[in-house]
């Protein structure tokens, strides 16, 4: 293990490392597996539904894949909701709970960086970043939301993998909870989604 200068999260060399460390979790539960085909697997996207309904008909089995999650604290309750909603979700899928590395970054604009660390290993398949940035007063959160989609996007082509973009990105505190686990779903089970149909890809 190997602690970066300057950030709060921690690297990780080699799998069998991360799991003798504790890393991959602890406080989470499963649920069944699923199989079926990942083509007919659509969201309902309008803003009077919840977004997070989906068809899992023609998933891949998932079970011997790696996913890391990379979960801003800024914001910090809403994000450990998105992050438990893409646990769950890719247990549920059949994913095994020693192949799920999460870890934390300060805030948002370190998704990027924390999606590159865990997505330059090769055991790596699916890297979901999650975070929740909520408009003030300033332009602070446009910068940050270009920055975290032009990163993550460059660490998926980079690195030819899925890197999901599970950043909650709302004007007011209540919108934001509406996307993690309130009227409009949870945006943490759509990341988990998202990388789960990628690797059917
Ligand atoms: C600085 C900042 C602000 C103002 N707002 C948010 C936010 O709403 N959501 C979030 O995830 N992070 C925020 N940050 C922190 C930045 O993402 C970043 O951690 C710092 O600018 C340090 O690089």
């Amino acid at each position: 293990m190997f602690t970066s200068p300057g950030l709060s999260f921690r690297l990780i060399f080699t799998f069998k490392q991360l799991n003798e460390f504790g890393f991959g979790d602890d406080n989470f539960h499963s649920g069944p597996v699923n199989s079926c085909k990942w083509h007919s697997l659509r969201f309902m996207a309008s803003a009077l539904q919840n977004l997070s309904t989906y068809d899992s008909t023609g998933f891949i089995d998932i079970s011997e894949k790696r996913f890391g999650l990379v979960v801003a604290e800024w914001n910090r309750e809403l994000t450990d909701t998105l992050s438990n909603g893409a646990y769950d979700t890719l247990l549920k899928h059949g994913a095994r709970p020693e192949n799920i590395f999460r870890n934390t970054v300060p805030g948002s604009f370190e998704l990027t960086l924390g999606a590159q660390l865990l997505a330059q290993h090769e055991e790596m398949d699916a890297v979901i970043c999650l975070g929740v940035v909520i408009k003030g007063d300033t332009k602070h959160d446009d910068y940050i939301c270009h920055a975290v989609a032009q990163g993550l996007t460059t660490v998926g082509l980079k690195y030819n993998k899925p890197v999901i973009f599970g950043l909650v990105t709302t004007n007011t505190l209540e919108q934001a909870w509406d996307r993690a686990g309130g009227a409009h779903g949870n945006k943490g089970v759509e990341a988990a989604v998202a990388a789960i149909q990628m690797l059917g890809f």
